[in-house]
Parts: structure tokens; C-alpha cells; sequence
């Protein structure tokens, strides 16, 4: 029977992939490399320091920095990162987020965060949700990024619920991975193409239901 629900931060619950974007872009041009909101999409549930290899391998200079200088450059997008989820506010949950927030705690199930982000707290908070979530589990107390399933099942851990019990929800593949790896039942956000892993496919947070969600776990 379903116990727990575990969402991914960035690009589910707000759309923090906008800021994460408009960082890198700047980080990458001030290196003289393009970076398109289209290269953006492959960053997704991705770590920092690999993010800022794929960008670098974009603009074919993954040699020209090295480790301390690759290190700088990706504290340098964070700190512009930070300054920039300032701007967050309850206001920027994704549509349909506060109704399945809602919905979850009706049904007496439990709210856990799995995130790859080490910003996740500072999003957490300022998105207001601290007090609403069980458990939230965050990159800097993972070892192994998604598509390894520790993040998630971390969380569940945490919850007290057999992965089998929990439901994963997730914007990118690599996440969507990490979900079917942890033994979770996975429902993914974003085009049906991406995401031949995922139990559920929804095309927008809007679309989310949980009553449907659960017919699906049930089935
Ligand atoms: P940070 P999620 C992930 O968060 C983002 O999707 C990914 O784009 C980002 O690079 C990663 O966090 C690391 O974030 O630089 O803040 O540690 O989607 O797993 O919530
Ligand atoms: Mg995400």
C-alpha cells in the first residue's frame, strides 16, 4: 500500500531550472561559449561540477581549465545562483504543486524532498515548505548523484517506508532513473519522449493528480 510520496525540487515543485539556466549562461559566455536554454534541457538533475563539464565539452574547452579553475568557475555560477533564488516566494510553486501538497496530506501520506542540488534547503525555504515536508534529502549528504538511486533512497529511509511504498515524481531522466533504480514506482513531468522509464508520464505539473497517480500504483 502507498505510504510516501517523493518529489525532486528543481523543475517540479518550482521551476529553479529557469535560474539554474540564466547562471550557467552567463558563466559560460564570460568563457566565450554559447549555451542555449535547448543545451540547458541535458543539465537537468545533473550535479554542479558535471554541469560545468558538460558546458565546457560544448564549447570543445574541456582541457583548457584545470581542476582548481574548473572548481572556481562552478563556485562563481553558484554564488550568481544564490543571488539569484533570493528572488523565490511561495508564489512560484508550479501550477498544480499546492493542490497535490494537499492532497497528499489528506490521504495521511507521507512528503519527502529527494534533490541534486546542494541549494536545495534555501529553495525549500523560501518557497515556504519547510514545515511541510517530512524529510528532505539533499546533495550534500549523497555520495552518488542521480541516475544512482541513493538520493531516493535516502529519503525513504528517512520516512520509515519500504521504497515499494513510495512514489517518485521527477522533471529529468536522469532522475527518472535514479526513481526505477531506488524500486519506486515513478511518475516523470515533461515530454512523453524523454521518459521511456517512467511508470506515468505527465506533461506539466498542472496535469498532476493524485487519485490518478494512485489508480496507476494500485493497477
Ligand atoms: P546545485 P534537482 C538539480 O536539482 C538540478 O536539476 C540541476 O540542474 C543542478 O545542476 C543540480 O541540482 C545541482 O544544483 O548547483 O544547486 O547544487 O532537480 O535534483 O532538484
Ligand atoms: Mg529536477
Amino acid at each position: 500500500k502507498l505510504e510516501a510520496v517523493i518529489f525532486d525540487l528543481d523543475g517540479v515543485i518550482t521551476d529553479s531550472a529557469e535560474y539554474h539556466f540564466l547562471a550557467w549562461k552567463e558563466l559560460a559566455s564570460s568563457i566565450g561559449i554559447l549555451f542555449t536554454r535547448e543545451d540547458n534541457e541535458a543539465l537537468k538533475g545533473v550535479s554542479r561540477m558535471e554541469s560545468l563539464e558538460i558546458i565546457l565539452r560544448l564549447g570543445g574547452k574541456q582541457d583548457a581549465f584545470t581542476l582548481k579553475e574548473r572548481e572556481e568557475l562552478a563556485a562563481s555560477k553558484n554564488d550568481h545562483y544564490v543571488q539569484l533564488i533570493q528572488r523565490i516566494t511561495p508564489g512560484d510553486l508550479l501550477p498544480g504543486i499546492r493542490q497535490m501538497i494537499d492532497d497528499i496530506r489528506a490521504k495521511g501520506l507521507k512528503l519527502g524532498l529527494a534533490s541534486a542540488s546542494k541549494n536545495a534547503f534555501t529553495v525549500m525555504e523560501r518557497l515556504g515548505l519547510m514545515e511541510e515536508f517530512d524529510v528532505i534529502v539533499d546533495a550534500s549528504t549523497v555520495v552518488n548523484g542521480k541516475p544512482h538511486p541513493e538520493v531516493f533512497l535516502r529519503a525513504a529511509e528517512m520516512l520509515g517506508v519500504h521504497p515499494e511504498f513510495c512514489i517518485g515524481v521527477e522533471d529529468a531522466a536522469a532522475g527518472v532513473e535514479a526513481i526505477k533504480r531506488a524500486g519506486m514506482f515513478a511518475v516523470a513531468v515533461g515530454p512523453e519522449e524523454n521518459f521511456d522509464k517512467a511508470d506515468l508520464v505527465y506533461s506539466s505539473t498542472a496535469e498532476l493528480s493524485l487519485d490518478k497517480i494512485m489508480e496507476a500504483y494500485r493497477s
